[in-house]
């Protein structure tokens, strides 16, 4: 197990009732039932949320995230109703906040993949298959698949990894029709956001989407979208397959953890030391730069 060091005391505003602390966000109800989304500084590596903050990371995933709401809106609707703290919400809610439809969710985890890593990568080790699906002899860390796969998986109890299923068990607790329709969504979802990323020199490896369901079973996408904590990006010059590939974001904080500097022992269930400012400051330009990179726009402030 894992998790928090400390869990943080969520914010508590009138009007507002506080639904869940996430590892990096915190969800609240509105009096009008419209979910607010909160998108913190906190960080996750290694299952564990660290005991530092990176500054500016929550704004700058919540822009993130709300650009690409725009490139995908053309194919399926999202839950995104406003980006307008309500009110008496604390001003530095500003830019990292998102209000959103309230939806029935479908817990499935809807992963797109177009490269072969992490747990796909594990199970193609162990059998030649990710999710059930075959693939070709001779692929390692970080190749790109011959297509996109959707590899869904069943969201786990806090701690626990997220097992992937196959499709034929998506369709068995959800219907063949919705479960058919994920997959094309997601599938679509991922080439749209693989290409427009490819443009700019990033790679995306894989990405997860969550999609609920409106009062009339209509999908609706959900929750945050290509952003680097639902994703995996990789800059596309340092892309080696063979390898685990750096990773955009998180790469000088798990180098760092890694090292003998930091003291720390990774399967020792102790929690992360706090990371040093330079780590600290690396790690934001590397959002910053992901954030440029794909937007064509300075990171926002
Ligand atoms: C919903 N989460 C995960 C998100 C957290 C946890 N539109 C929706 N309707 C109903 N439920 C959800 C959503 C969305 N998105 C999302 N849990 C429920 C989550 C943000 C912060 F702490």
């Amino acid at each position: 197990m894992s998790g928090f060091t400390t869990k943080p005391e969520p914010v508590q505003v009138p009007g507002l009732t506080h639904l869940h602390t996430g590892k990096v966000r915190e969800l609240y109800a509105t009096a009008a039932g419209e979910l607010v989304m909160v998108a913190s500084d906190r960080v996750s590596a290694y299952d564990w949320v660290l005991p530092t903050e990176i500054p500016g990371k929550g704004r700058l995933l919540t822009q993130l995230s709300l650009w690409w709401f725009e490139q995908l809106a053309d194919l399926v609707p999202n839950h995104l109703l406003s980006d307008v703290p309500p009110p008496g919400a604390p001003a530095d809610w500003e830019g990292r906040t998102l209000v959103c439809r309230r939806l029935e969710m479908v817990p499935v985890e809807c992963v797109a993949r177009g490269y072969l890593t992490g747990s796909g990568l594990a199970e193609y080790r162990a059998g030649g298959t990710v999710c059930g699906l075959p693939l070709p002899e001779g692929l390692t860390d970080g190749s790109r698949l011959p297509e996109p796969l959707f590899t869904p998986a069943t969201k786990a109890e806090v701690g626990e990894h997220d097992e992937n299923i196959p499709f034929e068990a998506v369709a068995a607790r959800h219907g063949a029709a919705l479960a058919e329709r994920l997959r094309g969504l997601t599938l679509d979802l991922y080439r749209r956001g693989r290409d427009i990323a490819e443009r700019s020199g990033v790679i995306l490896a894989d990405t997860k989407f969550e999609f609920g369901l409106d009062s009339t079973g209509t999908p609706v996408l959900a929750d945050e979208v290509l952003t680097p904590d639902s994703s995996r990006f990789w800059p596309a010059d340092r892309w080696r397959p063979g390898a685990p590939q750096p990773s955009y974001d998180k790469q000088h904080i798990r180098d760092w953890l890694g090292s003998p500097e930091s003291g720390w022992d990774r399967s020792g269930g102790t929690p992360p030391p706090p990371l040093p400012d330079a780590v600290v400051e690396r790690t934001a330009g590397a959002y910053r730069e992901v954030y440029r990179r794909l937007t064509g726009d300075a990171a926002p402030a």
